[in-house]
């Protein structure tokens, strides 16, 4: 769908195309993870951003329209970082794009998979995304060459090579951290699986949905594929799953009825915040 520019309406200016690759590129960044600035700090850097942590490029139309889903609990100092890093990220790739931190309510085990079903919903309420991103709080992308865009055909994943796997994939068929999607790969594959409840598990299960429904994984180059993740120590409420090893057997049974098609939560707030928006929901607890 055409994006309706966000310069003065009647004014009928008709913005440029913008070039590819961008000439606010700059490739290997330094990424400093000590003492995050504060929102506030964040916000003064970034005087484009709207609110909802929405941006379109000022001076050309741009190609591709993103959102990036982030889950999320109690990770404040990861946020801050993170917003710090990728809002002056993906404008200098020139995308038109929005941040959903997707906030897990309640003191149930974390569900990321199903915390990305309720983000990718939300958002294509709002506009008509061409791309997704799945995006964990805690790592920064070091290349801005690394788009932050989709492929046509396969779901990318985007974390090829993140600092604490010395840069490189941990296992072959590793889909964590930084993956995307197009709305209609997410459709093919049924979306994530609600069932995974703690750490561990759900990304393996998102890879077996590609394949299963007849896609697969493409990647950036690892030279490109650069991350920093954020050291912490495993968080309470996200005890690794015990049921994992049984959940990822069964995927190929469950992939149909699991999923998209059986996502209930309830969205107890939507804020625009100045450099995010904030989706707080209730997705329920492990049965
Ligand atoms: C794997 C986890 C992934 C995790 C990576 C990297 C499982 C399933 C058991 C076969 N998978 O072992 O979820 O992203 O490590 O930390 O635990």
């Amino acid at each position: 769908a055409p994006h309706i520019g966000t310069g003065p309406p009647g004014t009928g200016a008709q913005l440029k195309n913008c070039k590819v690759p961008s000439p606010l590129l700059v490739g290997p960044v330094s990424v400093r993870l000590s003492s995050p600035l504060s929102l506030e700090e964040i916000r003064e850097r970034n005087p484009l951003v709207l609110p909802g942590g929405r941006y379109s490029p000022p001076d050309c139309e741009p190609r591709h329209h993103t959102a990036i889903v982030v889950p999320y609990r109690n990770r404040q100092t990861h946020l801050r970082a993170l917003l710090y890093h990728l809002h002056p990220f993906l404008q200098r790739q020139q995308i038109h794009y929005s941040i959903y931190i997707v906030q897990q309510w309640g003191n149930s085990t974390f569900n990321r998979a199903k915390l990305l079903n309720v983000g990718v919903r939300e958002a294509l309420r709002d506009e008509d995304w061409g791309c997704i991103f799945l995006h964990d709080v805690d790592l920064l992308p070091e290349n801005d060459h690394n788009t932050y865009t989709c492929h046509n055909q396969f779901p990318t994943h985007l974390s090829v090579a993140m600092d604490k796997f010395r840069y490189r994939l941990p296992y072959p068929q590793y889909f964590g951290g930084v993956s995307a999607v197009t709305p209609e790969q997410y459709m093919k594959m049924n979306g994530f699986p609600n069932s995974y409840w703690g750490w561990g598990g759900e990304d393996d299960d998102i890879a077996a949905r590609v394949r299963l429904s007849g896609m697969k994984i493409v990647r950036p180059p690892v030279a490109i594929g650069h991350y920093k993740m954020i050291k912490h120590k495993g968080d309470r409420g996200n005890e690794q799953n015990p049921r994992r090893f049984d959940l990822l057997k069964r995927t190929r049974l469950n992939w149909h009825s699991d999923g998209l098609n059986s996502l209930t939560y309830e969205l107890l707030s939507k804020e625009l915040q100045p450099l995010y928006t904030n989706l707080t929901v209730d997705i329920g607890d492990d049965p």
